[in-house]
């Protein structure tokens, strides 16, 4: 079978085109990603000389460049990983997500309608069922939940996953959609709340806790989210959509804490800064569909998972001070500069 996969340069793409060549030699992999600022291609260094691994540098919303790679890799798949994907970006500037999320998506299904496909896989995000209560520890996020979305990032998000529904329900295309919980794990970009807590820790730097750090998140190992998009990929049933999630609930108060504990940092290195604007509060899947239908078990809880996470950011220095010490560093002065102070 050959593969595009989209969005291979960044965190989870990343850690998919690895699971795949490295599972699957007799299948081919195309990787296509812009690399935009979350793109890095120092990810792919594993695989680079993998003889079913091609790496491609494009937009999934540049409608003639993709129609051009289907027509010369006539792909049997396609796994759309590619996205703007962080939040208190999109509060920022909104409009690069709908042209990537919505219409790099659109752009993708209309070549699956224009050349034909085995499958199309969306991922997408618990982000899309807005925020449950803080004090109603018993309800999780169904496939039936209602889509409620609270940011620009989760809006646009949400009207991906109803244009693949669409395209599946007018035009038969073969889709399957899979909502995943906060992942973690090696190759994540700094800018999201664990690899930036775990990196200023390390240079004893003041850690940005947002609010009272009260929000709750369902955190879920990279490699088990991506075991379960494969098994989605090769066995999950056309047009339906599943909940990916380990019942990992913490709040980032208690993340932040174990992480400092972890590397012996202490805890009056946290701030509490300025709260996000319409910040979701809590986050739990119930993945009791893709458990008991195609028979998924995370491998990671999150103690093993953090502790091996924690690990390869000490063992692997070398790929995330690369990153901060260029343009991210803007960025990071541009978004914590005030609220630090
Ligand atoms: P990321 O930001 O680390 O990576 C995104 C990748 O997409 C980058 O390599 C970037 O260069 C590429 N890209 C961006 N715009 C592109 C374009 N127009 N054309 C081609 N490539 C483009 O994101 P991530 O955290 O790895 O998330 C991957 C996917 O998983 C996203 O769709 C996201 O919504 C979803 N998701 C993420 C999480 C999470 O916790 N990180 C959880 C659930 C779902
Ligand atoms: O500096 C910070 N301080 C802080 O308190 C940052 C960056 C985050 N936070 C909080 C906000 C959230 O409650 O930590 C929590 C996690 O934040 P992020 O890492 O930005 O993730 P989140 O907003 O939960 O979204 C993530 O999970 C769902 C991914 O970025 C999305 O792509 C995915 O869809």
């Amino acid at each position: 079978m050959k593969i595009i996969v989209t969005g291979g340069a960044g965190f989870i793409g990343g850690n998919f085109v690895h699971y795949e060549v490295k599972n699957y030699p007799g299948d081919q992999i195309v990787n296509l990603d812009l690399l935009t600022y979350a793109g890095n291609l120092e990810t792919l260094k594993p695989v680079e000389d993998a003889p079913n691994y091609r790496f491609v540098r494009g937009d999934i919303a540049d409608r003639e460049f993709v129609f051009g790679l289907f027509e010369e890799e006539r792909p049997d798949a396609v796994v759309n990983f590619a996205a703007e994907s962080h939040v208190d970006r999109s509060i920022e500037d909104p409009g690069i997500f709908v042209r990537t999320n919505v219409m790099g998506t659109t752009t993708l299904l209309d070549a699956c309608k224009e050349y034909g496909i085995g499958r199309y896989h969306q991922v997408s995000t618990d982000e899309v069922y807005g925020d449950l209560p803080l004090d109603r520890k018993d309800l999780f996020f169904t496939e039936e939940t209602p889509l409620h979305t609270s940011s620009p990032y989760s809006a646009s998000k949400a009207s991906a996953d109803l244009f693949v529904q669409a395209y599946h329900r007018t035009f038969g295309i073969p889709t399957t959609i899979s909502r995943c919980s906060n992942n973690y794990g090696p190759y994540h970009f700094p800018e999201k709340l664990i690899p930036l807590m775990i990196s200023r820790a390390l240079a004893d730097r003041e850690l940005p806790v947002y609010g009272k750090g009260e929000n709750v998140r369902d955190w879920l190992h990279v490699e088990d989210h991506c075991a379960a998009v494969d098994l989605i990929l090769r066995h999950g049933k056309v047009g339906e959509i599943y909940n990916v999630g380990g019942h990992n609930e913490r709040t980032n108060l208690e993340v932040v804490q174990t992480i400092l504990r972890a590397l012996g940092k202490p805890e009056s290195l946290i701030r509490f800064v300025t709260d996000r604007p319409g910040h979701d509060l809590r986050y739990a899947i119930d993945p009791a569909k893709l458990t008991g239908e195609l028979g998924w078990k995370p491998r990671y809880d999150f103690d093993s998972g953090i502790r091996q996470t924690i690990r390869w950011y000490l063992e692997h220095e070398d790929w995330w001070q690369r990153i901060l010490s260029g343009e991210y560093s803007k960025y990071f002065d541009d978004m914590y500069g005030k609220r630090l102070g």
